[in-house]
């Protein structure tokens, strides 16, 4: 009886140890690695400001595409300041040109989103943060 119960148990340990390598073999990959697919921003900056800390991945995609991409981390003790949308800029470096604001998609908490043509090759500046403070990266447009 004794042996039986201990070969049984057995029988469950060696089921168990083996099912783990299986789903270790099977199991999908981690999501957090395909976040907006493979690809590296072409610039970011990551901002400590006064009610968080601010992130900011510029995509340079061809044909003066570009995609902007905010992640701003609220400090515990702001409230509600995740949900504020950031005021953003575009300009170009050393040329006396109108900066211009594009349209934010909000993509989740303290996340936003903007897709835009640039209308001009060249090296670009964005501002991104709440009034006085923000965020600068700087990149090239080809
Ligand atoms: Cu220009």
């Amino acid at each position: 009886m004794i042996n039986k119960l201990l070969a049984a148990f057995l029988g469950l340990g060696v089921l168990a140890f083996v099912g783990v390598f299986i789903w270790g073999a099977v199991r999908p990959l981690d999501p957090v690695q395909s976040r907006g697919g493979a690809d590296a921003p072409t610039a970011s900056t990551s901002e400590a400001l006064s009610d968080g800390r601010i992130d900011v991945e510029i995509y340079v995609l061809g044909n003066r595409n570009i995609r902007l991409e905010i992640k701003f981390i609220p400090e515990a003790d702001a409230s509600g300041a995740a949900a504020l949308q950031p005021d953003v800029n575009f300009a170009m470096v050393d040329m006396h040109m109108d900066g211009f604001t594009p349209p934010l998609e909000r993509v989740g908490a303290g996340m936003w989103r903007a897709n835009l043509k640039l209308p001009m090759a060249g090296r670009w500046i964005a501002n991104v943060g709440f009034g006085e403070e923000f965020a600068e990266v700087e990149f090239d447009v080809p």
